[in-house]
This record gives structure tokens, sequence and C-alpha cells, in this order.
């Protein structure tokens, strides 16, 4: 591993390019035009860094795509099946695994079976599409995680940790009947890719025990929070990666992961169960055969398997974890350099700028972070997504738009995919913008979609 005095060397060199080209400002503008400046709608081909997602869009190594080249596509039985599974129980912990297309898959199949009508489920932060899902198999989110989640400025280090005095409160006040189940998202994508604690994992299952509440993680970024709990938590600096890992698992109930993150593949996702939740086990497969696939695919073709069982042993070595984490925290020490207020500590898959607060002349009710979104890829050809208003859509019951405390733009970094240099690239571009932010204006729907209108939505210029 480099030591971090030296500059910080990618640990691995690069096989096989994938040319990415810059339009020009005309095409540029014509291309968001078409879009309906929504980020979204743009072909991947006029976008030159594409910061949008983590999700799916990391490299693979030489040796996921060895395992491709074995992948064994009977309908049933598919020996990568197997291995993943056993890869699965190694790493997790868990003895029950399902196989899905990706995260959301495996919330489908599953929360269903764990929600009753009408009743909670109290998370940290739960990320959208899961929040979704909770909907709609009937149940009601509800985000507890600590104060300073909110507050971009704190450098708390564990940012992503739940409230465990307004968790109790909670559970007190609503009465432990009615509640579902409690979900800890690590990292916590939602409130900027903060980490949680072990400590606060082991809080977060005394209180489950003592009412009786399931516990579950949804785990797309495992690896990046293990990587954070050993650097940062006391007492945890001489634990290897696996081992935190395992400890986390251990704590929960199981799991639902979008194995698009740490699981270094561009599709999959998988359900892991403890050794007590047979019964939960059999149900959940009955479900995924109708809605995702049979139990040894789910969705996912036999040679993705295979990728995705190395890729969960490669997420997991700590000199790719250094870097990984690495290159993400020194794009937000250079906008920081530069003067633009971003979330602190920096997260682990992105830096989320302050839309809100760079662009304070802008009404919340004009989107600012959106504006910045358009005005980022009108100056650089670079996409990245809004984090606030957009995404928070109406109260059901007032039809009102949801007014969150923040209203961000996220620069999500894929894994093992851009160098450093496309990271100062994307820097200059902040630095040129800042000189004339105040010329930015507003928008404003031209066309809302009803559900999660911010993959679709159409807007236009206030
Ligand atoms: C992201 C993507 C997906 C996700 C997640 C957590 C903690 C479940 C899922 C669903 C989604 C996204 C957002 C904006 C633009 C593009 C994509 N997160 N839980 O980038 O998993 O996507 O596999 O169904 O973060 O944060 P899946």
């Amino acid at each position: 591993m480099v030591e971090s005095s030296w500059p910080q060397a990618e640990p691995y060199r690069i096989k096989v390019v994938e040319p990415i080209k810059l339009l020009s400002r005309d095409q540029r503008e014509k291309a968001l035009e078409r879009a309906g400046l929504n980020p979204f709608s743009l072909k991947s081909d006029e976008v030159f860094i594409d910061l949008l997602t983590d999700s799916g869009t990391g490299a693979m190594s030489d040796n996921q795509w060895a395992g491709i080249m074995l992948g064994d596509e009977s309908y049933a039985g598919s020996r990568n099946f197997f291995n993943l599974e056993r890869v699965v129980r190694d790493i997790f912990g868990y003895p029950f695994f399902l196989p899905t297309h990706q995260g959301r898959g495996a919330e489908n199949v599953l929360f269903p079976l764990l929600i009753e009508k009408g009743k909670y489920v109290i998370g940290n932060m739960h990320f959208d599409t899961t929040k979704a899902h909770i909907e709609i198999a009937g149940g009601r989110g509800v985000n507890l995680v600590r104060k300073e989640a909110y507050n971009l400025d704190s450098e708390y280090p564990f940012k992503g940790d739940m409230d465990i005095e307004a968790l109790v409160d909670f559970i007190e006040n609503k009465g432990q009947e009615n509640i579902s189940f409690i979900l800890m998202t690590i990292t916590c994508n939602s409130g900027g890719g903060q980490p949680v604690s072990l400590e606060n994992m082991q809080k977060v299952r005394e209180i489950a025990d003592k009412y009786k509440l399931p516990l579950f993680l949804d785990a797309a970024r495992f690896a990046e929070n293990a990587y954070f709990v050993k650097k940062r938590e006391q007492g945890q600096k001489d634990k290897s990666i696996p081992e935190i890992i395992r400890e986390f698992f251990a704590l929960a109930d199981g799991c639902t992961v979008s194995a698009k993150k740490d699981g270094l593949v561009n599709i999959g996702g998988l359900i892991g169960l403890a050794e007590e939740q047979e019964e939960l086990y059999m149900r959940a497969k009955e479900r995924l055969v109708p809605l995702e696939g049979f139990v040894t695919y789910g969705g996912m073709a036999g040679r993705d398997m295979e990728a995705l069982a190395r890729g969960l042993y490669e997420v997991q070595e700590e000199d790719y974890l250094a870097h990984r984490i690495g290159q993400v925290e020194r794009l937000g020490k250079k906008l920081m350099e530069i003067g633009i207020p971003i979330q602190k500590p920096v997260g682990g898959h992105a830096v989320f700028v302050d839309g809100k607060t760079w662009l304070a002349h802008i009404p919340q009710e004009q989107f600012p972070s959106q504006a910045l979104c358009i005005e980022l890829y009108l100056e650089s050809g670079i996409r990245a997504v809004e984090v606030g208003t957009i995404l928070a859509g109406r109260d059901p019951e007032t039809g009102k738009n949801v007014m969150p405390e923040l209203d961000l733009l996220r620069l999500t970094v894929p894994r093992r995919t851009y160098t450093d240099n496309h990271m100062d690239y994307v820097a200059e571009a902040f630095r040129r913008i800042d000189n004339r932010r105040e010329e930015i204006s507003g928008v404003r729907f031209a066309y809302e979609p009803k559900i999660l209108r911010h993959f679709t939505a159409r807007f236009a210029r206030v």
C-alpha cells in the first residue's frame, strides 16, 4: 500500500480504455434543450465525465472479466450460483442467500414479507427507491439519523448513525406493535455517503432486541463503511476489513444489497438472511420466482454472478479502499480550496455540493442545485445529479412540494473509472462557474411525473 505522504497512485494499471469525448458548447446546449434540462435524459455520448451515479458504472478487474468467461448459463443449478452462495456465506456469515437483478429487486421481494399495512419502518435515512418500496408494501418510512447529518459543516465522523434517543422515543410513542422493522443503510447514501459506527449498530441491535423488532441492513456500500470504521472508530484500527464487515452483518437479521456499488459489478443484487430466518427465507424464495427469476439466478446471468463473487472479495482489499475513499476526498478538498461549500466530512462515494448556499440568490422553489447541474453540464460536459428539492417530491397528503433542509448537487465517483486528472477537470469547472454564479437562473417544471419525478421530468428556465 502506498504511504499517505506519497502521491496516491492507483493500485491498478489500465488494460482497456473507453474513449470519451467533450462536445462543443453549442452541441451541449442543443443536447440539454432536447433533454428538457434534465441530465437523466442526456445520451451518455453527450456526457464527458459522468458523475450521475456510482451504481453499476465502475470498472471490473481482469479477474472479474476472466470470471465472465466461466459463466454457466443453466436455468437451474448454475455453478456460479453455488460459488456466489459460498462467497456470501464467507463474507457476510449468512447461510441463506437469494440473487436479485439489483437492489430494488431485493427490496421488492423482501419488504412485503416484513411490512404490515400502516406500520413504520425506521431507518437512519432511507434511500429513495427503498422508501418507495416501503410505501408500495403499505408501510411508512421514518428517518431518525442523528442531527449532525443535517449540518453540512459538522465534522462528526459517523453522521450516518441512528439517533438512539429518538429511536427509543419513537418506539415508545408509536408502540412497538406499530413498527415493522429497523433498517440501517451503510453507508448512509441519502445522508451523503456518511458511515455508521459499529458502536451505533450495536446499540441499535440492543434496542431491536429489547422491543423484539427485526433489524436489517441496506448494505450497498458495506465495504466503504467498514473502511471508515477502521480509520475513524476508536478501538477498530487493528481489525481487518473482513472482520469489521462480519461484525456488522452478525448484528443484523439479514440484508438487501445493491451489488452495483461495492459488489464491483454493473448489474446485480442480493438478499442475505441469518441462521434464525429460515422461515422468512422460504417465503422470500417463493416470491423470488415470479418477481425476479428462478432461485439459482434471480435476474442475474450466470456470468454476472461469477463477476460478483469475485468483486465481493476485491472490494475488501485495503489498498483498493484507501484509494477509492481517498480519490473522493481529494476531489472534496480541491473544491473546498476554491471556496465551494460542500458537505463535511466528505462521504465515501460522492462529494455533495451545497447548491442552496452557493447559489443563495435562487429561491429553493426554483431548485438551485438543479440549476447548478444544468450550468455544470453546459460549462464542462460533466453530468451530476440533484439530491434536493426535486428528489424530495411532494407531500402525499397536502400535495405541496416538500422543502428539505438540504438542497445538494451530488458528484458521484464511479469505482476504478476516472483518474485524478478527471477530478482536477471537475474542480476547474467549479472554479470557472464560481466567477459568474450570480448570473445563473432558477428552473421550474415543464412536465412533472407523479412518482419518482426526478428521473423523467422536464424543466424550463424561470
Ligand atoms: C445511487 C443509486 C441505489 C441504492 C442505494 C441504496 C443505499 C438501494 C439502492 C437501490 C440509485 C441512483 C440514484 C441517482 C441516479 C442514478 C442511480 N442507489 N439502497 O446512485 O439499488 O439501484 O441496485 O436497485 O444507494 O445512489 P439498485
